[in-house]
């Protein structure tokens, strides 16, 4: 088989380059290990920036999103007693997006067929070959037969542990990373969210965040050391811990309901440079990875994907190879921004074991600067919405 662009991973960043690709007439395939429903029952992201709803909207795949999606446009920061709201909306204009990563994935996949994206599922031993020069090539096997897919360019969209990254030389590439010594247990359940808009709450017994998915459906997550056991966490153990920690206002709003969903993810920053050698280019997770606490993983991915359209578009329909040259450079701008917003949230509402009561004073000081300075609310806040691309 021939195409131009081979993409492995049908996540959201697959998906997504897949479409913006195919709406441009560029040929593309879609290589995913996992079957569709598999992709779909992954439970993650909650929260699109204006980037990420902006290519929904020029792909014209916006309509369940605007009808059922919920504009925020303001979040909480809780420290003790106190809740400190951010205007987004106020301080920058925008506001951001509550539809799950599970129903954005949901409209990319329903609409593939139509669009005459091909999505192969459940294909295993995915490897790269050639991808130092310009005849790139895929192998993997599908029903149990090899198969090969010869393209001009190869993006891997296959998330942090997929092949892509690991096919570049251990010479050209260097991985920056830091580990949490905690990670995120949440848990989904069908009732109404204690808040109408998300709280994180920075508790001396830990964090806590109140999430939603729909006015129905809510999302929250506490963080834990991560020698925890799920199974050593029954439902009525982790409302106890969510009641506490979020502080008696909003406990007081919490309704609680059997859990629909509940999973540990450890917490982990990392980037990956650069984001392209020779005829690969990687995408979202596969190339970098934040905490969640910035809600910026899937967002990152949006935006990457936006500039390697905007490069393989230049190549494919202008002969213009200088675009792909630029898009590690491009991309990386932007994620060590967001690598920063997100590792300075985690750092400012998580209680590390190895902190001491200076590192307290220090987290009680910025949220001091933060509830009094428009300026300090202003920084957060563009942020928060996403920066430019
Ligand atoms: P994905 O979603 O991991 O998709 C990669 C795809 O590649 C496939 N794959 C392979 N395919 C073929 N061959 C192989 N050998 C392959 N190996 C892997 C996989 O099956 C998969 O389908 O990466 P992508 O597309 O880059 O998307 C990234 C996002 O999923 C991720 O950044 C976000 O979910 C992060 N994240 C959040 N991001 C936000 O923007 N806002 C949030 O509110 C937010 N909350 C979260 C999050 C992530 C979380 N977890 C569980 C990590 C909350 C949580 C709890
Ligand atoms: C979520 O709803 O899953 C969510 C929201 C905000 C975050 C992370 C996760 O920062």
């Amino acid at each position: 088989m021939k195409t131009q662009v081979a993409i492995i991973g049908g996540g959201p960043a697959g998906l997504l380059l897949g479409h913006l690709l195919r709406a441009e007439g560029v040929d593309c395939i879609v290589l995913e290990r996992q079957s569709g429903d598999h992709v779909l029952s992954r439970i993650r992201a909650g929260v699109l920036e204006q980037v990420t709803v902006g290519l929904m909207e020029r792909l014209g795949l916006d309509a369940r999103m605007k009808a059922e999606g919920l504009p925020h446009g303001g979040f909480n920061l809780a420290d003790g007693e106190r809740l400190i709201r951010i205007d987004v909306a106020g301080l920058t204009g925008q506001s951001v997006m509550v539809y799950g990563q599970t129903e954005l994935t949901r409209d990319l996949m329903e609409a593939a067929p139509a669009r005459a994206l091909e999505v192969i599922y459940q294909v295993s031993d995915v490897a790269l070959h050639e991808i130092d020069g310009d005849a790139p090539y895929v192998t993997y096997t599908c029903d149990g037969q090899a198969r090969r897919v010869d393209a001009r360019i190869v993006v891997g969209c296959d998330g942090f542990h997929g092949p892509s990254r690991r096919a570049i030389p251990e010479q050209v590439g260097r991985g920056f990373e830091r580990v949490y010594p905690f990670g995120w247990l949440g848990i989904l359940a069908d009732v109404p969210p204690c808040n109408h808009e998300l709280i994180y709450a920075n508790h001396e017994r830990g964090f806590a965040l109140a999430s939603m998915r729909s006015a129905t459906r809510s999302r929250y997550y506490i963080d834990v050391p991560l020698t925890e056991r799920i199974e050593d966490w029954p439902d009525d153990r982790i409302w106890d811990e969510l009641a506490v920690r979020l502080g008696p206002d909003a406990a007081a709003h919490i309704t609680r309901g059997p859990a629909i969903e509940k999973s540990i993810a450890p917490l982990r920053s990392f980037v990956f440079e650069p984001m392209r050698h020779g005829s690969l280019l990687l995408c979202g997770d596969a190339a970098h990875i934040v905490p969640p606490t910035g809600a910026k993983g899937l967002n990152l991915a949006a935006s990457d994907v936006h500039y390697a359209a905007q490069a393989l578009i230049a190549l494919f329909r202008h002969g213009d190879g200088d675009a792909v040259a630029g898009y590690s450079g491009k991309a990386l701008a932007r994620v060590w921004k967001s690598e920063r917003f997100s590792w300075s949230l985690t750092k400012l509402m998580h209680r590390f074991p190895e902190d001491g009561p200076f590192e307290r004073r220090m987290q009680v000081a910025e949220l001091d600067y933060i509830a009094s300075s428009e300026a300090a609310q202003r920084a957060i806040a563009e942020n928060y919405v996403g920066l430019p691309v």
